[in-house]
């Protein structure tokens, strides 16, 4: 028998005892199974980021467990019991406040299911107890939203009052948007926040808390910083209502940069917007393929991201993928 036809006979019966020795299904490779549990449905941010999780994960061949807790704790910790209880490959959630999670995470961690975190952090004393954080830095974004005002009223005597509708009382974004934005505003005592309460990051909540602070402080006030868009848009309409004219009378700026954001102030109704970036999708599939794989993955990853006044507004609009 021919040299090359004795190779090829043996290379063939090598693989055909192989497939007799493992098992069928080890050649088709099993979907992993990501269990997400996600905030709620809050603002057009957390539209944009659910839609950018469930297409990645699309793409990704990733089977996609996806739980909505309308904003609510337990009905994430449910969801990750739930996880648990079937097993998945991985998990991964938006904590929608920043405390009260070791327990489930110590449930995960004795299921031996590796836990990722997106969007936003929790407080934990043993950070073993999820493998990486994936999410913006929400005290930079603050930072970003102080240094532009500073800008903007540079060489302005007088006070500038200030009123704050802070995200969801004791979520990560609202406490460090909150902290970015007093440590730069601080350093010049004009500035003051003379109202600061949370609009719960919704339209509707923005709008009532706005009207609120118009009945209490009328006139005086002179700045707004909402600490995302949706409750700048609901405070925009509480201002119009007053009679005022939003981005002139009072200065608008605001955090996340979604559609709704750039229409007003390409409308000349919110001076600035600073960018949260809700696709974190591809990223976060890419987290869960190595954490399956067994690679290590960095702790924390964060998303790079800008400012945008309404000056630049609508040439930039066209560019907006969210
Ligand atoms: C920020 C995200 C916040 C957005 C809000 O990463 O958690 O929650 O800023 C959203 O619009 O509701």
């Amino acid at each position: 028998m021919k040299r090359i036809q004795r190779r090829t006979l043996v290379a063939t019966l090598a693989t055909a005892s192989l497939a007799v020795l493992l098992p069928a299904t080890s050649f088709a490779q099993k979907p992993i199974v990501l269990g997400f549990s996600q905030v709620g449905a809050e603002s057009e941010w957390r539209t944009a980021n659910t839609e950018s999780v469930k297409a990645s994960a699309k793409d990704a061949g990733i089977d996609l467990k996806f739980s909505d807790a309308q904003q609510k704790q337990e009905n994430q910790i449910k969801a990750i019991r739930s996880f648990i209880a079937q097993k998945v490959d991985v998990i991964a959630f938006s904590p929608v406040v920043e405390s009260g999670w070791e327990m489930v995470l110590r449930e995960a961690k004795a299921a031996k299911i590796p836990v990722v975190l997106t969007d936003r952090s929790v407080n934990v004393k043993d950070d073993s107890l999820y493998v990486s954080f994936l999410g913006s830095d929400f005290v930079e974004e603050g930072r970003k939203a102080g240094r532009w005002l500073v800008e903007k009223t540079k060489g302005q005597s007088g006070t500038v009052n200030i009123v704050e509708l802070q995200g969801t009382v004791g979520s990560a974004p609202a406490i460090d948007r909150k902290k970015g934005f007093e440590e730069i505003i601080k350093a010049d005592p004009k500035f003051k926040i003379v109202r600061s309460q949370t609009g719960d990051f919704t339209r509707a909540k923005g709008k009532e808390v706005m009207e609120a602070f118009l009945k209490a402080e009328g006139k005086n006030i002179n700045v707004l910083y909402a600490h995302n868009d949706d409750m700048a848009i609901g405070a925009i309409q509480a201002i119009e209502e007053a009679g005022l004219k939003p981005a002139k009378d009072i200065t608008i700026i605001s955090v996340d940069a979604v559609k709704g954001a750039f229409e007003a102030m390409i409308a000349g109704k919110m001076n600035v917007s600073v960018e949260c970036s809700p696709l974190l999708g591809p990223q976060l599939m890419q987290i869960v393929k190595d954490v399956k794989a067994g690679k290590p993955v960095p702790k924390r990853i964060v998303t790079q991201e800008g400012i945008f006044p309404m000056e630049t507004a609508a040439q930039e609009f066209p560019k907006r993928k969210y």
